[in-house]
């Protein structure tokens, strides 16, 4: 087995006072054995475990209060809207925006993307035009903009990053100019970890007059983000890997820009009248939430942010940050391992390769020892082309996860290279 290097454990000894082994119990899942072996739930970038509290809410919700909202004057219905409407303020508050009003729910990041490259891009962004993005996004921030440039005859600029998966601030403040009509960039990258220097990333497109889309996917369940000292124009993140539900996110976007903006849908509640001859369109933020919406998810996601609130996101930060170090220290003694993603400021995700196997071998053989990791593009092809290499494995990390997680994780990596070796 390869050893632990006890000079790692003493670096990463616990600074943020997390009570881990008690917050598990919260989590029911993590309980579990997979194949005979006690859970090692890797793979937060993906999805993270839910709280007990989360899954009570959705239980109690269905149980006594479902109904439709905004449109009931009975009981029920009354109950479930002031609760949907309160998570709204929640969320305002956890992003610190402005207005209650600028926060929209939408079934998760990649639909938020798509709302303001279909709303807002369709209006502003014409032939000509650029989009700025950078290397390191997820397919949901790339597609959607290709999508609108094939239809506008616009073009999507992409600010490169170096070998250790570093936006080049530089290569980005020379892409922007006249032309550049919106940037979206990654806040945390998925596939490397990566922390972006959102603010500057911010201030540099203004200087342009361009308006900012912050991916916040990675960001929003791992530390206290602030939209109005951002400066961003617009933030997104899904609800599900904050510990909520499946199937519901946030946009959170400045009013006055949604203000301007057409419905992305059309349909029940985001209107005021409706005649065959003229809709008159409801007020922020009902105007981007046509349909019913997936109550319960909004009000399991009250409930995971009343969950990592109680706990808070900067201590949240600080033991994952701990756990990272610990983590990467204990990767790197691992010979023909090989660490994809070396950015100076980095979010709890250790992407690797390793010499012996590829990395759905790595997959397989850990999961055989009860170690969920994800491996593959992570939805982020052209990072990997650019990395040279076609996939990585990839362990994400939460603040339920433990040294000793680490450390089976280590001893599953020796595992694989027994079976390659
Ligand atoms: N942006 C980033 C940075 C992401 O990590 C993801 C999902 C998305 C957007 C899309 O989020 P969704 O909730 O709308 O699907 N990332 C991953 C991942 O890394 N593994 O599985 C999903």
């Amino acid at each position: 087995m390869t050893a632990v290097n006890p000079k790692a454990r003493r670096a990463g000894a616990a600074v943020s006072g997390l009570d881990v082994a008690k917050i598990r119990q919260d989590f029911p899942i993590l309980g579990q054995t997979v194949h005979g072996k006690p859970l090692v739930y890797l793979d937060n970038a993906a999805t993270s475990q839910k709280p007990q509290a989360v899954i009570d809410t959705l239980v109690r919700y269905y149980t006594t209060e479902n109904a439709n909202i905004h449109r009931g004057v009975h009981a029920l219905s009354q109950m479930a809207t002031e609760e949907y409407e309160g998570v709204r303020t929640k969320v305002r508050q956890l992003l610190n925006a402005a207005e209650d009003r600028e926060i929209i729910f939408v079934r998760g990041t990649t639909e938020a993307i798509n709302l303001v490259a279909q709303a807002y891009g369709r209006q502003n962004i014409g032939p000509e035009d650029e989009i700025v993005i950078s290397a390191m996004e997820h397919h949901s921030n790339i597609v959607p903009w290709q999508m609108l440039c094939q239809e506008r005859g616009a073009r999507l600029r992409v600010a490169p990053c170096n070998d250790a998966g570093e936006l080049l601030l530089d290569d980005y403040q020379r892409l922007l100019g006249p032309r550049t009509k919106l940037v979206s960039m990654v806040h945390v990258s998925n596939a490397l970890g990566t922390i972006n220097p959102a603010k500057q990333i911010v201030e540099l497109a203004h200087r342009w007059g361009a308006p900012v889309l912050l991916d916040g996917a990675q960001a929003a369940p791992h530390m206290s983000i602030d939209v109005q000292a951002l400066g961003c124009d617009f933030y997104a993140f899904s609800g599900h890997k904050l510990y909520g539900p499946t199937g519901i996110g946030i946009l959170y976007g400045r009013a006055a820009l949604l203000e301007a903006m057409p419905p992305y849908q059309g349909g029940g509640d985001m209107i005021r009248s409706v005649t065959y001859e003229k809709t008159l369109y409801n007020t922020l933020p009902y105007k981007f939430e046509a349909g019913t919406p997936h109550i319960a998810g909004v009000i399991g996601l009250g409930a995971a942010i009343d969950y990592v609130n109680a706990i808070g996101l900067d201590r949240i930060a600080a033991y994952e940050e701990e756990l990272r170090q610990y983590g990467t220290k204990c990767l790197s003694t691992i010979s023909g391992l090989r660490l994809v993603g070396t950015a100076k400021e980095k979010a709890g995700i250790l992407s690797f390769v390793m010499e012996q196997a590829h990395p759905h071998d790595i997959g397989t053989i850990l999961d055989a020892e009860g170690i969920a990791i994800r491996t593959g593009h992570h939805c982020a092809q052209p990072l990997m082309e650019r990395l040279g290499v076609a996939a990585t494995a990839r362990a994400s990390l939460s603040f339920y996860n433990t040294r000793e997680e680490i450390d089976a994780l280590v001893k599953g990596i020796d595992r694989v290279i027994e079976v390659f070796s």
